[in-house]
């Protein structure tokens, strides 16, 4: 029994009204599929399953495609900015007022804790929105020339770690650009996109300016493949990213791919020493690990690794791992058992590469799909687990004695998406920061966001910006 017991305080499911079944939403309507099977979309803290949703083939993704070139030549391309702007500001609104229940949902289908979900993910989408009505009528000051236009049908498909975040990086650009979107979610976290079809819906966008298709690979293949897209964008997977950059080569389409990421945590032994514990245990426990700039390599300085280790695995074991919807939970549901097989196995191959794996002490609930937090020390360069992408809460440590040292080691990764840095000098920070490929460099934090900063990666963590000016500027043909 520790010193202090948390009373269970669970977020009412009352506020959300999930339906048994759900259709397509092309042309402002939701459709029945024409030509694939409904899936089940389940709560990753339970299996219990949710809802029935459809998954579109190529005809639905050719009529959500249709639907959108319409609205593009139609509507929303030849609409005023300041006309465009009212819809965003309006559906930015929306998504604020409806925000307790698009939280719920989100935790109920993705398996993220309410905390993450209520107070990042929600309000970082509404921000999104307000961010990029801004702009609807100021696009000649995007840096796309003095009369930029829109590609035409944005094609967008995204992951599961941020189904509503994810959605609104993508969208909102988009369509302040003067673009219309056919938008794909991944395919164990449709629900949150579905709610904002009928926010779409209340806002009254006109049809076929938001088009969502759900379904899984398939689906997301159709529609970047799809010949009357003018703009692709994709974030998940770098092998994935890969087919894609392949399959769109030689045609006109617009790209941009956000992908994967091996951040380097790197800590000074100068570092404020309580900050760092917590900006490392919000690096790689934040949504369970399963974030792209995730902190996932800590490297230490020699000095201070004894006192950061243990400092760090007395804060671990602090964490409160379970029920999404409980306000008090830390660490939340592994999004799948495809995901848990996947961090399960990388986990065993550290053991067996010689690593020495910790967790604290912790239950995990009977059902449903958990991972306890776990760092593992010993490691070295070569393994697999300082070099793969994990995707959950699993921690990789590693030290160095020089700053030219953590910068290469830190440079040492296929990927180049973000690193931090935790120090108590203004001049190695802005030092090493010159020194990381990598396209975020927090200093002193870690996983912070805002829509008016740009974010993408180097090397094989994709390439294009999205989020602040340069988000839109994706968007814009040159
Ligand atoms: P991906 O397979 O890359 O999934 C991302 C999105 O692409 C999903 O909507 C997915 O559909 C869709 N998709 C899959 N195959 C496609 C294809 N051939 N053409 C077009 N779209 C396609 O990622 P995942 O399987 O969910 O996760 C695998 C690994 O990717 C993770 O372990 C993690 O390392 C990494 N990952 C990275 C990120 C970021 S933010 N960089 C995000 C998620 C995952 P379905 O999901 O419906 O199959």
């Amino acid at each position: 029994m520790s010193r202090f017991e948390y009373a269970p305080a669970p977020e009412s499911r009352a506020i959300v009204d999930i339906k048994s079944s759900y259709g397509l939403y092309i042309n402002g309507q939701f459709v029945e599929a024409t030509d694939g099977k409904p899936f089940k979309t389940i709560s990753p803290s339970s299996e219990e399953v949710l809802a029935d949703v459809s998954e579109a083939g190529p005809a639905d993704v050719d009529k959500a495609v249709k639907a959108a070139r319409k609205a593009f030549e139609k509507v929303w391309g030849p609409m005023a900015g300041r006309d465009r702007a009212k819809y965003l500001f309006r559906i930015a609104r929306l998504i604020q007022e409806r925000s307790r229940e698009l939280a719920v949902l989100e935790s109920l289908d993705n398996g993220k804790p309410i905390r993450e979900s209520r107070d990042v993910d929600i309000p970082l989408v509404a921000a999104h929105f307000f961010y990029y009505a801004g702009w609807a009528d100021k696009l000649e000051y995007a840096g796309a020339g003095d009369d930029p236009q829109p590609w035409g049908v944005a094609g967008q498909v995204i992951p599961w770690n941020f189904p509503m975040l994810m959605l609104a990086w993508k969208i909102a650009p988009a369509l302040a650009a003067g673009n219309t979107v056919v938008l794909k979610p991944a395919e164990t976290t449709p629900l949150t996109a579905l709610a904002f079809a009928e926010i779409c819906q209340q806002a009254d966008l006109p049809p076929g300016v938001v088009n969502i298709v759900t379904g899984a690979g398939r689906t997301g293949q159709a529609l970047v493949e799809h010949p009357d897209v003018n703009k692709v964008a994709f974030t998940g997977s770098t092998a994935v990213g890969r087919a894609i950059a392949k399959s769109v080569a030689g045609s006109d389409k617009a790209v941009t791919l956000e992908l994967g990421g091996k951040a380097a945590n790197i800590v000074f032994e100068d570092a404020p020493i309580d900050q760092t514990i917590e900006g490392i245990v919000n690096g790689i426990f934040f949504n369970q690990g399963h974030v792209c700039c995730a902190g996932s390599r800590l490297l230490v300085q020699e000095s201070v690794y004894d006192e950061v280790l243990a400092r760090l695995k007395r804060r671990m074991g602090t964490l409160r791992v379970g029920d999404p919807l409980d306000k008090n939970t830390d660490i939340g549901a592994i999004n799948s058992a495809a995901q848990l097989a996947k961090i399960r196995e990388l986990s065993q191959v550290g053991e067996d590469e010689g690593a020495e794996r910790w967790s604290p002490e912790c239950e995990l609930p009977p059902q449903g799909y958990w991972f306890p937090p776990t760092v593992f020390t010993g490691v070295s360069q070569a393994h697999r687990i300082a070099r793969e992408e994990i995707f959950g809460p699993v921690l990789s440590v590693l030290t160095f004695r020089t700053p030219q040292e953590a910068v290469e080691k830190a440079n040492n990764t296929p990927f180049g998406l973000s690193a931090g840095i935790w120090t108590d000098k203004g001049s190695r920070i802005l030092w090493m920061a010159n020194q990381l490929r990598a396209g975020v460099v927090w200093a002193n934090t870690f996983n912070r966001f805002d829509p008016t900063s740009p974010f993408g990666g180097y090397k094989e963590s994709g390439y294009g910006r999205e989020g602040g000016r340069h988000g839109l500027e994706a968007y814009l043909a040159h």
